[in-house]
């Protein structure tokens, strides 16, 4: 009998080319690792972030490279000898990987998302240190070897090259849209040793609250590896224990049912709290304690709820979370660098907590990057974010060969064992817009052929892997978690806007319609939508060779495009700026402020045209809306909302205003009736108003609105007055309020087109929202620039305070220092108004500039 130990293998490792006779092992930068950051490290490459440094290096993924270490045998007694098992376990091995110990082949990879476990206990020295070598072929040049073998399959991608279909190594590796191509390699995740005489291999349960909240019944499972049998099984909430049992293992099983009376249930953030239980496993033998392993769980009741509506077409795509129906605003998330073992713990915490900071529900965890680490689900835990989970497949036409079809099966077991405890994932999904790529290419797909072993035969063969291998996976592993075929997926196709989720990208992508159509692009549950903005300038001169003194420090400059990775990125971000703003690409500052406006404007204007669809029980038309892409694995302008560096971009604070508790939504639509059938002349031309409230809290509550009109040009104030009092706002919906022309002193004189519609909700006299609707396009308004601009920062540093003469658009505050955050930015002025904005981290000294559209 041996306790349960777990040593890391992380010390004294060095790598070096390995096709390479001269080169000698030199030390790895941190442990675990891949090699750009080991090449990085030891300045045998510049960062491959900077410039178009990524040009050069891209060697690196075309050749071998060999990692190595060595570590001491554990030492054990005669009798320990004879009873234990050392096992050496590899977290994620980068990715064709052959790992070699004192001389000899003990594994061989081709994935980089299986972990795995060797037994070596007869392969270790009895005294001394072992070597470990472990050997990276790459893993581009297996891939189009295993294109050249399968050559009757389809290959067929977008982004990347058809290589990365056929590697089980994270898709973006291969460059993406938004993202280099960097083809690291290396023992990406830790690597321990093992050595026990039985231990708890795996711990999980499955948890049933019932419908009432008020009982949850909960099954704990463990497995054990060895000939211990007793398992003890702790529940505890807070420290404080909360059941215990102590059971027998039968063929390596046990398991015990709990019925847990009034369970402290977990919720999303401002539904609840996010308490969460710790449940331990103790395997114990002659009673002593040998393994242990814990996980902490949330209980929660969480439902998909698919069904029809009132007076629309298909069924509703909504997350119920313990009977609550969440409009799920949110974004989709990508890897947070290309270099994944250098994101540490805390920067996990820092992106979930600005993601619960700017009012958002739910990321989607994308199919071309990784599972991710235990660390950022914990976060998502912790703080009360839902998460979508993608498996790792997008944008292509995947193979099915025997043994990627081996490899797959493997992959999905192990990581949806590796995450299934997380009371943050509310849906797996099967891959990441496949189906789209097969609709593309018009590959074989008939919904009515259920039989599996036919669609390997089509020239869609993956469809086996995401309604099969997948699909099983999930039913046996996490039968209570809802598996969706694919993102987007449902309904007659993957466009079809009534049933399943759509990625809308008719803007930007496709037939680039205007964002201000937004409301006629809803669908049930739209998981992606984007547009692009320039990231901060620090971000860019953080990539600028010379940075601030950088020759190609401008809009449209080599480097700065290279730090676009879009097809047609330049035609697409000057369409929407010209079709909406007066602007220029100099100077710089304002160009990329004008880019932040457009998107901060685009993706302001679909969370508020879908949340004005989620109309209630039975009305919920649309369930949520997930943007493209909260985050960047690198400096570059992308649709991202907060550039690499966390910085937001001015969109992150527009969709925080959407999502807040309470918001109002305002849109103008022109009306053209004509006097009679042939005039083109004597046509009479209303401008209309329509004014709707978002209750995304769960109280019902009695408002009043006050709507307000100002020339644009003048300042002045053409109207007040309060439109609709004391209605209702009922709880956790939009509901329409008014609709009424848009207020003018004189009629027919195109005074509307001048005129800026403020709204306010106002609750016992306090103001509880706002919404300062513009004429549109802006580029027509007359936007002056105002002389009073009042910005000031309070003494104790915590409100800016803002007001204007005129109305003003988008006003932004700046600040040099990176440790100073707003609560809000880029906010609209009228006359008579004081806006005051949250700061924290300012100083009265803080200096804080401002810009605005029509500033310059
Ligand atoms: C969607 C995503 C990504 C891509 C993005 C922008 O299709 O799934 O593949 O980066 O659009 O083009």
């Amino acid at each position: 009998m041996s306790k349960h130990t777990i040593i890391p293998v992380d010390q004294h490792w060095t790598f070096k080319q390995a096709d390479k006779k001269d080169a000698k092992f030199l030390p790895v930068a941190q442990f675990p690792t891949n090699v750009h950051l080991d090449l990085i490290a030891n300045s045998i490459i510049p960062d491959p972030f900077i410039g178009k440094n990524e040009n050069d290096i891209q060697w690196i993924g075309e050749v071998p490279w060999v990692y190595k270490t060595t570590f001491p045998s554990p030492t054990l007694s005669t009798e320990q000898r004879r009873n234990v098992t050392v096992v050496l376990a590899f977290d994620g091995l980068d990715t064709f990987a052959t790992v070699v110990l004192n001389g000899k082949p003990i594994l061989k990879t081709d994935n980089m998302f299986i972990p795995e476990r060797v037994d070596v206990t007869t392969h270790l020295k009895k005294d001394g240190d072992n070597e470990l070598e472990i050997t990276f072929e790459s893993a581009y040049i297996k891939g189009c070897a295993l294109l050249e073998k399968y050559p009757d399959h389809h290959w067929g991608c977008w982004n990347g090259d058809s290589s990365r279909l056929a590697v089980r190594k994270a898709q973006y590796h291969w460059g993406w849209d938004w993202g280099p191509t960097l083809m690291t390699c290396g023992p990406w995740r830790p690597i321990n040793l093992e050595i026990f005489s039985s231990r708890i291999s795996d711990l999980y349960f499955t948890s049933d609250v019932d419908k009432s909240l008020k009982v949850a019944k909960f099954v704990a499972k463990a497995e054990v590896e060895g000939d211990a049998t007793e398992v003890q099984f702790d529940i505890s909430l807070n420290g404080n224990s909360v059941a215990s049992k102590t059971v027998k293992a039968n063929k390596g099983f046990a398991s015990h049912s709990f019925t847990l009376e009034n369970p402290d249930l977990w919720y999303p953030i401002r539904y609840g709290g996010q308490p969460l239980y710790s449940m331990t496993a103790t395997l114990i033998q002659d009673g002593s304690a040998i393994s242990e392993k814990s996980k902490k769980f949330g209980l929660r009741r969480a439902e998909l709820i698919q069904r029809p509506m009132k007076d629309q077409p298909g069924t509703t795509f909504f997350f119920q979370i313990n009977n609550i129906p969440i409009f799920c605003g949110g974004s989709d998330w990508i890897p947070a660098d290309n270099f994944i073992p250098r994101i540490t713990k805390e920067k996990y915490y820092d992106w979930v907590k600005l993601v619960a900071d700017g009012n958002q529900f739910m990321i989607r965890v994308w199919g071309g990057g990784v599972f991710e680490e235990q660390a950022f689900y914990d976060a998502c835990d912790e703080i009360g974010i839902l998460v979508w989970q993608d498996f790792m497949f997008g944008c292509g036409n995947y193979p099915a060969f025997p043994e990627y079809l081996k490899s797959v099966k493997i992959e999905a077991e192990e990581n949806v064992k590796l995450l299934r405890h997380h009371p943050s994932i509310v849906i797996w999904a099967g891959n990441n817009e496949d189906y789209q790529y097969q609709e593309s290419e018009n590959l074989t797909y008939d919904l009515e052929d259920k039989n599996p072993d036919n669609w390997l035969k089509t020239n869609f063969p993956a469809r086996y892997i995401y309604e099969k291998i997948l699909a099983d996976a999930c039913k046996e592993l996490i039968p209570d978690t809802y598996y969706h075929f694919g993102s987007p997926w449902g309904g007659k196709d993957t466009r079809d806007p009534t049933i399943g989720d759509i990625h809308q990208w008719n803007v930007w992508h496709g037939t680039q319609e205007k964002y201000q159509n937004f409301d006629k692009l809803v669908g049930r549950f739209v998981s992606e939508f984007g547009m692009e903005a320039f990231p901060n300038i620090k971000t860019i001169d953080s990539f600028l060779p010379l940075g601030k003194d950088d020759p190609d420090r401008f809009a449209q400059s080599s480097t700065v495009d290279f730090h676009n990775k879009a097809d047609g990125h330049e035609r697409r971000i000057a369409l929407y700026l010209v079709e909406n703003f007066r602007y220029a690409p100099d100077p710089f500052e304002q160009f990329i402020y004008c880019t932040q406006l457009m998107q901060a404007e685009c993706l302001a204007s679909a969370y508020r045209l879908w949340k004005r669809q989620w109309k209630g029980p039975g009305r919920e038309y649309c369930g949520g809306a997930l943007v493209w892409q909260i985050n960047d694995c690198w400096p570059v302008t992308s649709w991202a909302i907060v550039d690499f560096y966390l910085r937001p971009k001015h969109a992150f604070y527009t969709v925080k205003r959407e999502m807040a508790p309470i918001s109002l939504g305002v849109t103008r639509t022109e009306h053209l009736v004509p006097k009679d059938k042939y005039t083109r002349a004597f046509v009479e031309k209303t401008t209309k108003i329509e004014i709707w409230g978002s209750n995304l809290t769960l109280r019902e509550m009695t408002a009043d609105l006050v709507v307000k009109a100002f020339d644009a040009t003048t300042g002045e104030e053409t109207y007040s007055k309060t439109v609709k009092s004391s209605f209702t706002l009922p709880e956790n919906q939009s509901t329409e309020i008014a609709d009424f022309v848009v207020p003018v002193r004189e009629k027919d004189v195109d005074e509307e087109k001048k005129t800026v519609v403020a709204a306010y909700l106002f609750q016992e006299g306090k103001q509880i929202a706002r919404y300062i609707n513009w004429p549109e396009p802006l580029k027509y308004v007359h936007l002056q620039r105002p002389k009073r601009l009042h910005v000031e920062l309070s003494h104790d540093g915590k409100v800016v305070e803002i007001s204007a003469e005129y109305p003003v658009k988008g006003l932004a505050l700046e600040c040099d220092d990176d440790n100073i955050s707003f609560d809000d930015n880029l906010v609209d002025i009228v006359p008579g108004e004081v806006v005051y904005v949250g700061v924290k981290g300012a100083k009265k000294s803080t200096k804080i500039n401002t810009r605005y559209l029509g500033m310059v």
